[in-house]
């Protein structure tokens, strides 16, 4: 029997894969020791090693983790399947990006959850959500385009990931002296898992946030600058429909109040144009610079 550093020598594939594989994928159920410690047999040895020529041969882990299991791989390594199925990033070994399509399609509610759980737990908060979950659910978004995924299967999935962004939102520290920040979408625009993770982030960078969500009409926005004051405002830009209306909102906000510093984030903040102050594509770095421009030093959360 081998311990999961043997295994991980052996086989070549990082501890960490190793354990995604088992629990992810069930490709081995290592016994455990008293202590909790996996071991791994030669059997498993050879499953893992089947394992990680099918995913080097472009196998996306779900799929080659079915072959594994159902001992297809005995014989000479067959093709990855062509054409339609989910394609994988060549650097995602362990399936990560693709692993929002997989829950998309399986309809694991408690698998669901352990993944979200995991991911959130392995690094920062930004640092996750800027290398996982941003790039997972634009894969997600692509497999609903192609017909991969289900509206059921999408909403499924988005929802899961709304309740966690919305927790961390009202677990990240909370500083009302800061400069006051609101941040949402503009009419009409639903895609508001990118703000609210931002909202996250601005939080957590020292901000005092007021968030208020989708579909607020530019009339809307411009009572709660002129009302509530803050210092900054950021208007989401998800998809190419909502360009227009973020142009209007950007407008109205700037005539009521123009020293109101409205930026813009998202995948289509650059053609917003006008006075809209383009954030960029990362969410952490975003939320540093606008901190740095409303003067919050060194107030980032540790959390
Ligand atoms: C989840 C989802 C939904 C959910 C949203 C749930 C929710 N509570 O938010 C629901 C089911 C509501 C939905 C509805 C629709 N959706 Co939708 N959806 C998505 C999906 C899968 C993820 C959306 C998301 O969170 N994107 C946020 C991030 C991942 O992307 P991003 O905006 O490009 O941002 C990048 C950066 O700028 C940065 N970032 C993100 N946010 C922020 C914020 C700040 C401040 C900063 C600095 C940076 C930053 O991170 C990203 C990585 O680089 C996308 C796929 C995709 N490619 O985005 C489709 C997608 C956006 N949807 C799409 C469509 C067509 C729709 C619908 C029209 C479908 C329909 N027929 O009803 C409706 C429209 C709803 C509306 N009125 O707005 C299309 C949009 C195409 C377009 N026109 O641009 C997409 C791209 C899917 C596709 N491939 O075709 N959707």
């Amino acid at each position: 029997m081998y311990s999961v550093k043997h295994a991980a020598a052996m086989t070549g594939i990082p501890p960490d894969t190793l354990r995604m594989w088992e629990r992810r994928y069930g490709v081995v159920a290592p016994v455990r020791t008293e202590g909790g410690y996996r071991l791994y047999d030669d059997a498993a040895i050879s499953r893992l090693s089947a394992m990680r020529a099918l995913v080097e041969a472009g196998w996306p882990p779900r799929l080659a983790a079915e072959q594994v299991r159902s001992g297809t791989t005995a014989g000479p390594l067959a093709s990855p399947p062509t054409g339609d199925e989910v394609p994988v990033a060549v650097d995602d070994p362990a399936g990560d990006v693709a692993v929002l399509v997989a829950m998309a399609t399986d309809f694991d509610a408690h698998a669901l959850e352990t993944v979200l759980a995991e991911m959130f737990e392995r690094d920062d908060f930004e640092h996750v959500v800027d290398t996982w979950l941003m790039p997972a659910l634009i894969s997600l978004g692509s497999a609903w385009h192609r017909g991969k995924v289900t509206v059921a299967g999408e909403h499924f999935v988005s929802a899961a990931v709304q309740r966690r962004l919305a927790a961390a939102y009202d677990a990240a520290p909370t500083n009302p002296d800061g400069p006051r920040v609101v941040v949402g979408l503009a009419r009409g625009s639903r895609h508001e898992l990118g703000v609210l993770a931002f909202a996250v982030a601005l939080r957590r960078a020292g901000l005092a946030v007021l968030y208020v969500g989708s579909d607020l009409p530019a009339e809307t926005w411009v009572v709660t600058a002129t009302d509530q004051r803050p210092a900054a405002v950021v208007v989401g830009v998800p998809s190419s429909d909502d360009v227009p209306a973020v142009r209007d909102t950007v407008a109205a906000l700037i005539a009521a109040r123009p020293d109101l510093k409205v930026f813009v984030g998202g995948g289509h903040q650059s053609r917003v144009g006008g006075a809209a102050l383009p954030l960029g594509h990362r969410l952490g770095e975003a939320a540093e610079e606008v901190a740095r421009v409303l003067g919050v030093v060194g107030q980032a959360a540790t959390a």
